[in-house]
């Protein structure tokens, strides 16, 4: 595997799709269809980050074809199973990593997944992610799905080396090449530096992820989302909310960054130029990552479709932006409370229907 430890930027010239980069004619969007890859366990951005998927899902934004858990933390699937449970999507299909990978103590996942209502009861019912993303990937239009990874690459390297099956007659890499439109990435830190956690803690996963995908990449580095500090507002949420209770257990809720928001945020509204006055992007060039030292730098090259997020908008503004999106309260209640109110009105007519008929008797 020692050649696959340093992601090459010529693979970058055999690109085929086109990066849609340009804006786009964006009054009619249909809502962007994504897979959701996440490790949800040692920090907390990946809570915050499933609030603001949900709300973009509620907006008519986005559409969730999938989610996943690239971590070996037992509880960190049950703990989205929880989250997506709240928001109304307990049926969304969830995949699990199967095989090895990294694991890490989590301050909220068991707590959530113990404290909160969940459709995922056992890890051994849930698919593992890379089968799981390549039958939704199978069933996809061409060109059409956006993948969105917050956590470690193991997942997407993982479905880059499946195998032609039942499902599709086309290998992991030929299917990705097929079906996905983007992949949108938190992970890597530009122009240049140490990575801190993504691609670092499965290096050889990230690398090989990075070397063999055939789409256009979007980066969100860790330079970006340390900027953009958010959770302190949760304390609006009510205590019912495990998104509120995440961020309680995990710094009692104050502020943290906002790497992984960064990723979501960008692939719903950001692909076809809706967040140019927030980010500017830089591209033609590609990413070199190197697994033995975690190093990570750009390298210009105008063939590459490579591009990574770059600061314009204030963090502070971007942050607000952020955690009003991480308020969102699931629609769903909205509609049980409006039920709730319908039928506590009927009861009070019925009361009073009662009374008027007392009296009139
Ligand atoms: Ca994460």
């Amino acid at each position: 595997m020692s050649h696959h430890a340093v992601a090459s930027p010529i693979t970058c010239l055999m690109l085929s799709t086109s990066l849609a980069f340009s804006v786009a004619a964006a009054a009619e969007r249909s809502p962007v269809r994504l897979i959701f890859d996440t490790d949800i366990q040692g920090d907390a951005d990946d809570v915050g980050t499933v609030a603001v998927l949900h709300a973009l899902v509620d907006s008519g934004e986005a559409e969730i074809l999938a989610t996943g858990v690239s971590s070996k933390n037992q509880w960190s699937p049950l703990c989205l199973s929880a989250l997506n449970t709240y928001f109304g999507r307990g049926d969304i299909p969830l995949g699990v990593l199967k095989g090895p990978g990294s694991s890490k103590r989590s301050r909220y996942a068991q707590q959530i997944a113990e404290e909160f209502p969940r459709e995922l009861k056992s890890l051994d019912d849930a698919p593992d992610a890379a089968m799981l993303y390549r039958r939704v990937l199978a069933a996809q239009e061409d060109n059409s799905v956006v993948i969105v990874s917050v956590g470690f690459l193991t997942n997407l390297r993982n479905l880059l080396m499946t195998k032609a099956d039942g499902v599709s007659p086309l290998d992991g890499r030929e299917l990705v090449a097929t079906k996905v439109k983007t992949w949108v990435c938190m992970g890597g830190q530009f122009p240049k530096g140490t990575e801190a956690c993504n691609m670092r803690r499965d290096a050889l996963a990230a690398a090989y992820a990075i070397e063999h995908w055939p789409t256009p990449i979007v980066f969100s580095g860790g330079e970006l989302g340390i900027q953009i500090q958010t959770g302190a507002r949760l304390t609006k949420l009510p205590v019912s909310s495990p998104v509120r209770r995440a961020y309680e257990l995990y710094n009692g809720l104050t502020n943290r960054a906002s790497w992984d928001q960064t990723a979501v945020l960008y692939a719903i509204r950001g692909l076809d130029g809706g967040l140019e006055d927030v980010w500017d992007l830089r591209t033609k060039g590609s990413i070199h990552f190197d697994a033995r030292t975690a190093h990570v730098e750009w390298r210009d090259r105008p063939q590459c479709k490579h591009a990574y997020l770059v600061k314009k908008m204030p963090p502070e503004q971007v942050a607000r932006m952020i955690e009003t999106l991480m308020l969102h309260l699931p629609k769903h209640s909205d509609e049980q409370d409006k039920k709730r109110r319908q039928n506590g009105s009927a009861a009070v007519q019925r009361k009073y229907s009662t009374v008027v008929a007392d009296k009139t008797e």
